[in-house]
């Protein structure tokens, strides 16, 4: 029996018209390394004058590292894959920028609003314009009162349905992180310890828990993301997780000290939902005075230059005639 076949509509939705900046363009064209880079931490996640400036060192420690930087933002409601220094500008000091998961990209667009894309906007955003590798500082997951507010990252979920490698320093230590680490298990979302078999503690090299899986270097983690593909199924991510140099780590005990107080006093204000997070980053920045911020940005430093590795390695092996695609 026939079916009718679906009515086209009259006019099909165009695909979401993504603005790639020039090099990032050519780059993808010629399958050389790209790493997409996320603007929430910028716009939300560091203090601000700081923020412009590590803007702009993350995109050089990129290129040193040999690839083309993206960062990703949406502006007058166009998605942004790689930003010129006024659109990196925009995204450090405009007050009404807004934060952007995945969900809010929609409305973003249609609305013509302007905003900092956050891990699960941004891999979005970059899977679609066909960059594989990713880094960020932490990525968010389940908060420690998730019984009673229910709170658990968008992240987790676009990443269990999104091919796509994010290099970054575990998950915030503001979170629950051993259930962050049960869900990813039960989302399918594949976590490498990178030259550690400890899942790393953002602030800190270690969160004491275990991974089963430990790597040591780019080409190796290549060769996973190309047995993702070869395997085929959902497009679930990689996680990478790379941990904070033991030197440059936030003390343990002021760590701990200082979060505890941060999340009585987001109970006592009443802080949640989007606002938790750069609240909590916030006060832990303040009350170590800026020990915090050293460590969270020497994370983000070391996720970067290995993401450089990771999307020259995976480049190199897509252009190996040897290798299957
Ligand atoms: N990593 C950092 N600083 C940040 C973030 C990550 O070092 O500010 C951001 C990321 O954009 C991540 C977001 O996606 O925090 C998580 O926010 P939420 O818990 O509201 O999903
Ligand atoms: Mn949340």
């Amino acid at each position: 029996m026939n079916r009718p076949s679906p009515a086209t509509p009259a006019t099909p939705a165009a695909p979401a018209p993504l603005r790639l900046s020039d090099e990032v363009a050519a780059a993808l064209a010629a399958g050389t390394p790209v790493v997409a880079l996320e603007s929430t931490i910028i716009a939300h996640g560091l203090p601000r004058p700081r923020n412009l400036a590590v803007a702009l060192e993350l995109e050089e420690l990129v290129r040193a590292g040999g690839a083309v930087p993206a960062t990703i933002a949406v502006l007058d409601g166009v998605p942004h894959i790689g930003l010129d220094k006024a659109g990196l500008e925009r995204v450090a000091v405009d007050d009404s920028l807004r934060k952007l998961g995945f969900r809010e990209l929609a409305p973003a667009l249609a609305t013509g609003a302007s905003g900092a894309t956050t891990v699960s906007g941004t891999a979005f955003l970059a899977a679609r314009a066909g960059i594989r590798v990713f880094a960020t500082g932490g990525l968010g997951g389940v908060h420690r009162d998730w019984t009673a507010s229910q709170d658990e990252s968008a992240d987790l979920g676009l990443l269990a349905r999104t091919r796509i490698t994010v290099v970054c320093a575990g998950v915030k230590s503001i979170l629950d992180v051993p259930a962050t680490l049960e869900r990813l298990e039960t989302l399918g979302v594949a976590v490498l310890g990178y030259r550690t078999a400890e899942f790393p503690g953002f602030y800190l090299t270690s969160s004491g828990l275990p991974l089963d899986w430990t790597l040591d270097d780019p080409a190796e983690v290549a060769a996973v993301m190309h047995a993702q593909d070869a395997l085929g199924g959902p497009a679930s991510a990689l996680v990478v997780a790379n941990p904070v140099p033991q030197a440059e780590q936030l003390d343990p005990e002021l760590h701990d000290r200082v979060l505890a107080e941060a999340l009585a006093a987001a109970a006592e204000a009443g802080v949640t939902g989007q606002a938790i997070t750069p609240y909590l980053l916030a006060h832990l920045t303040e009350h170590t005075r800026g020990a915090s911020l050293e460590a969270n940005l020497a994370a983000v430093r070391g996720n970067v230059r290995l993401a450089a590795g990771i999307a020259r390695a995976w480049a190199a092996a897509g252009t190996d005639p040897g290798r299957q695609g």
